[in-house]
């Protein structure tokens, strides 16, 4: 047994350095249909970021619901678009769309909500946009998202 114990202490040692850096950022979107920011940056060591969106106004998710939706710039008018199709249930959004990076679901006025999605899909400098998929908002609620 003596043998194991300096190898599962090294394992532990070197454990921390492998753990995965999860970013924390939050974002407020309101009644007048906005985003409390235009941009987000994420550092390029993080390996996941935790995503936390809030509704700070009243309306109900039916009315002035807000979610949190990332994908490539390019990609950001045709996923928009397609998702004014869909219903709340969908958060808005074309099913298991490999174009939608990351979203969180709808919410209302008082309500909050998070995604935690891995970094592996973004590329240092690459155009990312966040939106807002419930119908009509887009155009207002978007900003752009930094990687590097
Ligand atoms: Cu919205």
């Amino acid at each position: 047994m003596r043998v194991f114990v300096p190898v599962m202490l090294a394992g532990l040692a070197l454990a921390p350095a492998a753990q995965a850096r999860v970013c924390a950022v939050s974002l407020d979107s309101t009644d007048q249909m906005s985003f409390s920011t235009r941009q987000i940056n994420v550092a390029a060591d993080c390996s996941q970021v935790k995503l936390t969106l809030r509704h700070t106004g009243k309306l109900a998710a039916t009315a002035m619901g807000h979610n949190w939706v990332l994908t490539k710039t390019a990609d950001y008018p045709p996923v928009a678009m397609a998702g004014m199709r869909m219903t709340l249930a969908d958060s808005y959004l074309p099913k298991k769309d490999a174009r939608v990076l990351a979203h969180t679901v709808v919410i209302g006025g008082g309500q909050s909500t998070s995604v935690t999605f891995s970094t592996a899909a973004l590329r240092k400098g690459g155009d990312y946009t966040f939106f807002c998929s419930f119908p009509g908002h887009f155009a207002m609620m978007r900003g752009k998202l930094v990687f590097g």
